[in-house]
């Protein structure tokens, strides 16, 4: 099995658009099992850094490297298999809950099961489900919340027990307790593990071990929680609105 040991961006820039640059210049690096933040207002370009992770676009110029090896260069399964997105609208399959959580359910013993649902938060879910984790989920969890449905994504990211989590916080409205149960999965996810997220409330942020914050496409400031806050810039003006 493949082990990240390194995720680098070096002055990475990229538009969508000839002339419309999206990102300048922007640098950062992970270690194993650390968690880069990014933070900043909409437009800023965060959930393009998740895009160009995972090569739906190759930057225009700088590199991206994966335990020092150039994105272009890494097979994109590999890669892939690697990788676990939890985003802002999951997408479930029209498959029983178990099949959306689990790859081969057959190969999962219960005591994986129960460790994850657990660690997921995901128990009150199944038991609220007519058939638990057989129920069918219609038209790809239409009759679940939008906060259940990135409950299941972060128990797929476990069950796949991926090295590299990419994750965009959902934006849309969600009531302080489902947002309470949410961040604490999330906490459970990222233990132990690579990940680079957009966080959109900055309590996410506070415990990364790098906060970037974008500004225009730039970095404007990066620096942990403690340091942002002593150096009262944008990041502490975004605490003050
Ligand atoms: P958010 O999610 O509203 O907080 O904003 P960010 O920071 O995630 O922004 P991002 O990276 O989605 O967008 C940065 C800029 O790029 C913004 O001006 C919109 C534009 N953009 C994003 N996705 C696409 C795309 O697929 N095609 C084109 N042409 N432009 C895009
Ligand atoms: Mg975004």
């Amino acid at each position: 099995k493949d082990r990240l040991q390194s995720i680098a961006l070096e002055r990475v820039s990229f538009a969508y658009t000839p002339g419309e640059p999206v990102l300048r210049e922007v640098s950062f690096t992970a270690q194993q099992g650390q968690t880069v933040a990014l933070v900043g207002p909409t437009g800023a370009g965060k959930t393009s850094v998740l895009n160009l992770l995972q090569r739906f676009y190759d930057p225009d110029s700088g590199r991206i490297r994966i335990n020092g090896v150039d994105l272009r260069h890494w097979d994109i399964r590999r890669l892939r298999g690697m990788t676990a997105l939890v985003t802002q609208e999951p997408v479930l399959f029209s498959a029983t809950l178990r099949e959306n959580i689990f790859a081969r359910p057959d190969q999962a013993d219960e005591a994986t099961v129960t460790r994850i649902l657990q660690a997921a938060h995901c128990e009150a879910l199944v038991q609220r489900l007519p058939l638990g984790l057989d129920t069918h989920l219609e038209k790809g969890g239409a009759s679940l919340s939008s906060g259940e449905r990135q409950l299941i994504t972060i128990a797929r990211a476990l069950a796949r027990d991926a090295q590299l989590i990419l994750l965009d916080e959902a934006t849309s409205y969600i009531d302080s307790q489902t947002e309470a149960v949410i961040h604490k999965a999330l906490h459970n996810l990222i233990a132990g593990r690579t990940c680079v997220l957009v966080a959109h409330r900055l309590s996410t942020a506070r415990s990364a071990d790098r906060i970037l914050v974008l500004h225009q496409g730039r970095v404007a400031e990066a620096g942990d929680h403690r340091q942002l806050m002593e150096r009262r810039g944008l990041y502490w003006r975004l605490h003050r609105q």
